[in-house]
């Protein structure tokens, strides 16, 4: 009896707004009991918060949110009233609270919103910025879901292309090929063909000395395996440029499971920014982190175009303002390269001023090995292949300053003097990494001297 009536003189004390007799109930699971109770007293400010916590843990999210809309539009913690508005589906609320959280997790919830309200534009840099927040084991999740957008907005398709298809792609826009395609049809063979063949190795650039020799073997095979058909010539002159490109070939180094550094040097328009584009598009499709560093601080068009190529890649960037120096935008990338697969370094070429050039790249290097003593893994020279051998002399001022151990030819779709990439790599000694083919995100193949030559040489035209 006692029990009975202590009960209902608590629940009296309780219906007149009594803080501690409503307590009380709730400690007694009477939970209904105190929210009806509550619901008299919403526009007490200590009781509308006991019963917007009451709403939350009986799952009443609907009342809660007309809590928040009617009486306060701060109740409860941004990271409750951010649930609220998603579970009742007010989307646009719930996302503006999660922005304004703008942690790692709030960040994530609030690019899978956007990523639902179909703005995947913005859901692709909400979740960028969640991932520059993001704890170590979350963040390949968070990549996977950055590349699925990424390709959803074509900024990654994959053209299923074969290695073969690729290459000749670029080669078929090369204009030797033409050239050598219509000497070798169909002639006889004699003095004018040798003498229009030596003519067109010249104007590949492939070297006057080097031409004048092939051709005299050339000659001295054709008398002694009795060849009188131009056809039969083009697997002799394949042979001999096959034999010259020996050594010249080789694959681009990628050291798995560690940080790899990439320093690419080269002349003012040789196809540094794009090469480093391309090439951090194909990382980046192989699902590898890669960081791009604005070295060339000279011009902020510079650091501009590489922006753009890091958005269109999915590569994140570091940069400072223009005019900055080089070796300390390398020094913000090396801080932060333990989180990448591979970072990208862009540099100035202006060789006008060789010595100050010199020692910006050494200075660079050291930085960098101030970090990795072992890096960089490749430093590559990119070279303009339109220029032909005359690239040879601004290469040996790039050598002189620091080692080279690779060589990007660019531009072999618009030019005739594909051939010198003869004697560019006889002369630098140092092997043929990459063939620039073109300005889009696919236009950059490895450097097969076999393929190559049998490209060059082949009949299709
Ligand atoms: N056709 C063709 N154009 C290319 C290729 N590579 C680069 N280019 C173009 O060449 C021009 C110069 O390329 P960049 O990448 O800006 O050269 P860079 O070495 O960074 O030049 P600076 O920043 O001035 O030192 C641009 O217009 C590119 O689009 C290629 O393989 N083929
Ligand atoms: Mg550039």
């Amino acid at each position: 009896m006692v029990f009975f009536w202590r009960k209902s003189e608590e629940e009296k004390l309780a219906e007149k707004g009594d803080k501690n007799a409503i307590l009380k109930l709730i400690e007694k699971g009477k939970r209904d009991r105190a929210i009806q109770v509550l619901e008299g007293f919403k526009d007490d400010p200590e009781l509308r918060k006991i019963l917007y916590d009451l709403y939350l843990k009986e799952g009443k999210y609907y009342f809660a949110y007309q809590l928040i809309e009617h009486y306060d539009k701060n109740l409860g913690t941004a990271w409750e009233r951010a649930t609220i508005y998603e579970r009742v589906g007010e989307k646009e609320k719930a996302l503006q609270e999660y922005l304004r959280i703008g942690n790692f997790e709030s960040l994530t919830k609030a690019g899978h919103l956007l990523y639902q309200m179909d703005k995947k534009e913005e859901a692709l840099s909400v979740f960028e910025r969640s991932l520059n927040l993001a704890p170590a084991l979350k963040r390949e999740e968070l990549q996977e879901i950055i590349r699925k957008i990424k390709e959803e907005l074509g900024l990654l398709q994959v053209k299923k292309e074969s290695f073969i298809e690729k290459i000749r792609k670029g080669l078929q826009k090369t204009k030797e090929k033409a050239l050598f395609g219509i000497i070798l049809r169909g002639r006889k063979v004699d003095e004018a063909l040798f003498e229009e063949l030596e003519e067109t190795l010249v104007r590949a650039d492939i070297g006057a000395k080097t031409a004048i020799n092939v051709v005299e073997e050339l000659k001295k095979e054709a008398i002694k395996r009795n060849i009188k058909e131009s056809e039969g010539l083009r697997d002799l002159l394949k042979e001999k440029l096959s034999s010259l490109l020996t050594g010249c070939q080789d694959n681009i180094k990628v050291k798995e499971g560690k940080t790899n550094i990439y320093l690419f040097l080269g002349v003012n328009g040789s196809g540094k920014t794009t090469t480093i584009g391309k090439l951090a598009y194909k990382f980046v499709s192989e699902g590898k982190r890669v960081l791009l560093c604005a070295a060339d601080t000279f011009r902020s068009a510079a650091v501009e175009q590489l922006e753009v190529w890091a958005k269109r890649s999915g590569a994140d960037i570091v940069k400072r303002e223009e005019g900055a120096d080089p070796a300390s935008v390398v020094f913000d990338a090396m801080k932060r390269a333990s989180e990448y697969h591979l970072v990208l370094i862009d540099t100035a070429g202006r060789l006008h001023t060789k010595e100050p050039l010199i020692r910006e790249l050494r200075k660079i290097k050291s930085v960098i090995q101030r970090f990795y003593p072992e890096e960089p893994t490749e430093t590559f020279l990119v070279l303009d292949a339109t220029l032909g051998q005359n690239s040879i002399s601004q290469a040996k001022v790039f050598k002189e300053a620091v080692d080279i151990t690779g060589i990007i030819l660019t531009k072999l779709d618009g030019t005739a003097k594909g051939g010198a990439i003869i004697p560019i790599c006889r002369e630098l000694k140092v092997p043929v990494k990459l063939l620039g083919v073109g300005e889009g995100l696919d236009d950059l193949q490895p450097f097969d001297a076999e393929v190559f030559v049998q490209e060059l040489l082949s009949v299709e035209v």
